[in-house]
Formats: structure tokens, C-alpha cells, sequence
């Protein structure tokens, strides 16, 4: 098979060997391995080129013809065409590509929306939620009353009859659906009659799901939530960065909250690069590849469930698994992600819902497939992937097993290449 894609590292090769060398060393790590991170993805040589380009060179604050700074027509063309393509793409009324990453997304629907000091309820980061959902380390939970809901404790679902109980008593201003490291799809409309019985914005962080919500594979909450927040770069497989989608009304306090009041100058390469990736998502294949991305997670999580892995909810609806590896293996995160580390297969460690151990060594690890239906494997691949997996967690303190599944990963990596 032909690699898809080609890198162009021409000058660097010449001029600066040490950062030429450490990228090519990350791209063979990429190629060579198997990456089960469900936030990562690998982007287009479009979405590349679009972020090693001139646009980076220029300074832009505010919004398309309103600028600060003169020479802006080109900008505003880049601008524009990745509003016009994201409204597009999710059926926004209102778009704002400007937002430098998640957390300052989410940063600026809150300000936008709230007063210091509000009530808002988001879900715990233990059980599935995001660092800036109301976590108390995190600006959300210090300024803002961050109220957390949690899942059912025996089904490890979302209990909607339990989130509306909670927001009656503690009559948030705004309640954050959508997650980080929940397996199961996540039904928007309950919570938008939620939001409307207690009268709270209804915000959704849709950074894991984007791409299957763009893709028709996972309900899209955009046309009738107040604001939906995404980063660009894990689903939807578009470079860095993150965007910020709601109703006409949100519109001026959402703008005036990315800019002037939390960023200066955006990234015009990166909203390039946003562009693209919208276009790449409005096209036919996206679909297909967004279904593939589920097709694989399911018949992933079916192979491990088959050789003895418990995972959270007994399965997928989307992209990501929780694996309790501490009760199916006796291995706890930390030494499941080294074991696999060890092997070239990717994943993190993670909370499993009411984890009685740490974030930093937790019960189990999070996978998904992104990055493989990328890649171009579909259903059967998926057994091999689960079958490295088990061999490598099997075989956690064997230093030189663990090298020859590594050998063998590699192997099975090249018959997909992407970049050459
Ligand atoms: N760090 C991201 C993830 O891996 O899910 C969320 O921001």
C-alpha cells in the first residue's frame, strides 16, 4: 500500500538537523506504532501545509473586517471561509474559529454566560467529565460554583432522572454536557429539556465526538443548544485548536468573550488549517470514516470483552473504551499504559467511574480508534489490535516479550502507511 501523504522537511534537513531528526524520529513513532488515544488523530497533508504556512506570520485581532491592525483582506478570506464552512458542517447559526485550545474555549463560554461566582454543573472529571468542566484545580471549579454530577453507580451511565434532581436543587446557570472519557453516546435532547425545566444555558463540550456528530453517527447538538464548544484536532481531525458554535443571540458576548476579553492575536495558520479540515469534513468520505470509527470500536470492544477484559458499560456506542484492567488483569493504569508503551501500542491511563485509586495511577486505561480508521483498518484489524493488546498485558513485566510484540506491531503498521 502507498503512503498517503508525504512530509516536506526540506530546509530543516539542511539547517537544523537536531529538530529535523526528533520529527522524523516522531513521525516513525506514529507510523510504527499503534495509537489508541482517542483524542489524537492524523491530519491531511492539507491541514500540514495549511499550518506550515505565511498566514502564521500576521497579527489580527478582532474579527473579519474589523481589525486592528492593517494588511487583513487575506486573512478575512481564511477567516471567513472556515465560518461559512464550520456553520455549515454542524448547522451552527453563529461561529467563532479563533479559540486557541479547549480549555480557553470552554473558558470563554463561561464568560460569556456567567458572573463569577455562578452555579454550574458539569460532570466529574473521575468519572468521564474534563479538567475545565468545574474540576476544583482548574479555573472553572476556582472561579465559578462548580456543582459536579456523577454517573449511575451501577450501570456506569449517565443518570438524566438523577442530573434533573440535582439541577432543581442547585439551580445552575449553565449545565455542561459532553465528555472526555464516556464510552456510550449522550442524549443531547434530554438535557436540553433539562436546561429549559430549570432554565439553565445549555452548553455542550463536544471535543471527543465532533467528528461522529459531523459524520452522522452520534447525535449533533449544535442547531439547538445555546453553545457548543470543540476542540479541532481529535474526531474531526483538523489541526490544534478549537472552535466555539451557538445560538444568534450568544453571538456578540461569545466574540467579545474570545476577543478582546481572554485572547489577542488568533492564529491565522491554524484557523487555515480549521478550514481545510471543515472542507475534508463536509465531504462524502467523512461520513464513511466516522462510521468506520464505531464499526471499530465496537468490534474492538467485543474482542477484548471476549478474551476477559472488563470494559466500563460492558461496551461502545462511540469512538473510546475504559478498560479496567486493575480487576480484568490485576494491573493498574499505569503499569498497563508502560506495558503497551513497551509493545508501540499507545493508550493512557485512566479513571474508571468510582475508581478508588488516584488519577495519576488509576484503576484502568482509555482507548479508541481514531486513529486506526484513519489509517485505513476496519473490523478484522481490529482483532489483531486486540490481540497485541492482550499478549502485551499479559506479559507486563517481560521487558524482551514485549519487544518482540513490539517487532510484530511494527510489522502489521506497515501494511497501513500515511505519511511517508
Ligand atoms: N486531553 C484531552 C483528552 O485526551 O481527552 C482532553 O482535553
Amino acid at each position: 500500500m502507498e503512503a498517503k501523504y508525504e512530509m516536506h522537511l526540506e530546509f530543516l534537513k539542511e539547517n537544523d538537523k537536531p529538530i529535523f531528526d526528533a520529527i522524523v524520529a516522531e513521525k516513525e513513532r506514529q507510523m510504527d506504532g499503534i495509537e489508541l488515544i482517542p483524542s489524537e488523530n492524523l491530519v491531511s497533508q492539507g491541514v500540514l501545509e495549511a499550518m506550515g504556512s505565511v498566514p502564521n506570520n500576521k497579527y489580527s485581532e478582532g474579527y473579519p473586517g474589523k481589525r486592528y491592525y492593517g494588511g487583513n483582506e487575506v486573512i478575512d478570506i481564511i477567516e471567513n471561509l472556515a465560518i461559512d464552512r464550520l456553520k455549515k458542517l454542524f448547522g451552527a447559526e453563529h461561529a467563532n474559529v479563533q479559540s486557541l485550545s479547549g480549555s480557553p474555549a470552554n473558558m470563554a463560554a463561561y464568560f460569556a454566560t456567567m458572573e463569577i461566582g455562578d452555579t454550574f454543573m458539569g460532570l466529574k472529571l473521575t468519572e468521564g467529565g474534563h479538567l475545565s468542566h468545574g474540576h476544583p484545580v482548574n479555573f472553572s471549579g476556582k472561579l465559578y460554583h462548580s456543582v459536579q454530577y456523577g454517573l449511575d453507580k451501577e450501570t456506569e451511565l449517565l443518570d438524566y432522572d438523577a442530573i434533573l434532581k440535582q439541577a432543581k436543587e442547585v439551580k445552575p446557570k449553565l449545565i455542561l454536557s459532553g465528555y472526555t472519557a464516556y464510552p456510550r453516546n449522550i442524549d443531547f435532547k434530554r438535557f436540553r429539556e433539562i436546561c429549559d425545566e430549570v432554565g439553565a444555558i445549555c452548553m455542550a463540550d463536544i471535543a471527543h465526538i465532533a467528528g461522529l456528530c459531523a459524520g452522522g453517527v452520534h447525535e449533533n447538538p449544535v442547531p439547538y443548544f445555546d453553545i457548543v464548544t470543540t476542540t479541532t484536532h481529535k474526531t474531526l481531525r483538523g489541526p490544534r485548536g478549537a472552535v466555539i458554535m451557538c445560538k444568534e443571540e450568544f453571538a456578540e458576548k461569545i466574540d467579545k468573550a474570545v476577543f478582546p476579553g481572554l485572547q489577542g492575536g488568533p492564529h491565522a495558520h491554524t484557523i487555515a488549517g480549521k478550514a481545510v479540515a471543515f472542507k475534508e469534513a463536509l465531504e462524502p468520505d467523512f461520513k464513511d470514516y466516522a462510521k468506520q470509527i464505531v464499526k471499530n470500536s465496537k468490534a474492538m470492544a467485543e474482542e477484548l470483552m471476549a478474551q476477559g477484559l472488563r470494559l466500563v458499560t460492558n461496551g461502545t456506542d462511540n469512538h473510546l473504551m475504559l478498560v479496567d484492567t486493575l480487576s480484568s488483569k490485576d494491573l493498574p493504569g499505569k503499569k498497563a499504559e508502560r506495558a503497551l508503551e513497551l509493545a508501540g501500542i499507545y493508550c493512557n491511563k485512566n479513571t474508571i467511574p468510582f475508581d478508588k485509586r488516584s488519577p495519576w495511577d488509576p484503576s484502568g486505561i482509555r482507548i479508541g480508534t481514531p486513529v486506526l480508521a484513519t489509517r485505513g483498518m476496519k473490523e478484522s484489524e481490529m482483532k489483531e489490535v486486540a490481540n497485541f493488546m492482550v499478549q502485551a498485558l499479559d506479559n507486563a513485566g517481560n521487558e524482551a516479550k514485549l519487544k518482540e510484540i513490539k517487532g510484530k506491531v511494527k510489522e502489521f503498521c506497515a501494511g497501513f502507511p500515511f505519511y511517508k
